[in-house]
């Protein structure tokens, strides 16, 4: 079994049907060149000081490198990039918002050893989600070619409904792709990094999403300061957690929603009618209210 790849003109919803069944999917060669060398160049002296990893899961020769926001300029259109955030949107669809949950710069050096499959999902206190519900979508963009030499994420495309992997015959498959492309991966699908044989890097930009009404893995609010966000757009920020969550999750003081806050005015949370436009459960729960 491999990974599925799409290019990227692809359909949105048939990246996201490929998610609902495989699990993980690949865009192909959906970066811009430029920007990412200019992201290169921005992490480059982050890369150096952030520390190798303390365990084998985190990986004893695995730099990660994170508030790629604040630091890195050339990570925000990757945050914000217009596919990706069209199939995480459908993804997440039972939800009424999904939000940023970490932007992490995975550096694997020579020498790394394979990480222990895992579901990304157990970050939430191992809590037993069912099995249809999805509470976050993952993206792995490749800055280096992703290489079954050079540490390209293992896969288990269908692991993701499976409960008890046990004496199930998982085939396992490799995120091998060009500079540029971006793996895409549920909460629930079996992966981990890959071994590292080869004498450079592999480095891949993890941006992963969550619905929005869960703790953030990485804290944006305080990753990326005030004085920071204050300068970005508001498609990024709302992307970032600055809106609501689910009905009455994030708002400031006397319900002033978290992005008018930002910007120093006192605009009330959304109401009924805006929250319903974009919640397909909020709809049918709106549905018995009277209109606002
Ligand atoms: O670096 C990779 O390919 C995957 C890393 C991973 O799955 C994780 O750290 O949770
Ligand atoms: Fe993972």
């Amino acid at each position: 079994m491999s990974v599925h790849h799409f290019n990227a003109d692809a359909d949105p919803e048939e990246i996201r049907r490929r998610l609902d069944t495989d699990g993980c999917a690949i865009i192909d060669d959906l970066a811009n060149p430029a920007l990412l060398d200019a992201l290169a160049d921005q992490v480059a002296p982050y890369v150096d000081g952030s520390a190798t990893g303390r365990d084998d899961y985190d990986g004893r020769h695995t730099r990660r490198t994170g508030a790629l926001i604040a630091r890195c300029p050339a990570a925000r259109p990757l945050v914000a990039d217009p596919l990706v955030v069209d199939v995480v949107g459908r993804f997440l669809d039972r939800a009424s918002t999904f939000q940023l949950h970490l932007t992490q710069l995975i550096t694997i050096e020579p020498g790394e050893t394979a990480q222990k499959p895992h579901r990304d999902q157990m970050a939430f206190d191992n809590f037993d989600f069912p099995v249809d519900y999805h509470v976050q979508c993952n993206t792995m963009w490749a800055l280096t070619d992703f290489t079954a030499e050079n540490g390209a994420t293992h896969l288990f495309p269908g692991s993701s409904g499976v409960d008890d992997e046990t004496g199930l015959a998982l085939e396992e498959a490799r995120a091998e792709m060009r500079r540029g492309s971006v793996l895409l991966y549920d909460g629930k699908v079996l992966h981990g990094g890959g071994a590292n044989t080869t004498a450079t890097v592999r480095q891949g930009v993890n941006i992963t999403y969550a619905v929005g009404w869960v703790r953030q893995e990485e804290n944006q609010y305080l990753a990326c300061p005030p004085e920071v966000a204050r300068e970005l757009d508001d498609d990024l920020l709302r992307i970032m957690g600055y809106r609501q969550g689910a009905f009455a999750l994030g708002y400031v003081g006397d319900q002033t929603d978290p992005l008018a806050a930002l910007r120093g005015r006192a605009d009330k949370v959304l109401t009924v009618g805006q929250f319903a436009e974009t919640s397909t459960n909020y709809r049918e729960f709106a549905s018995d209210l009277p209109a606002d």
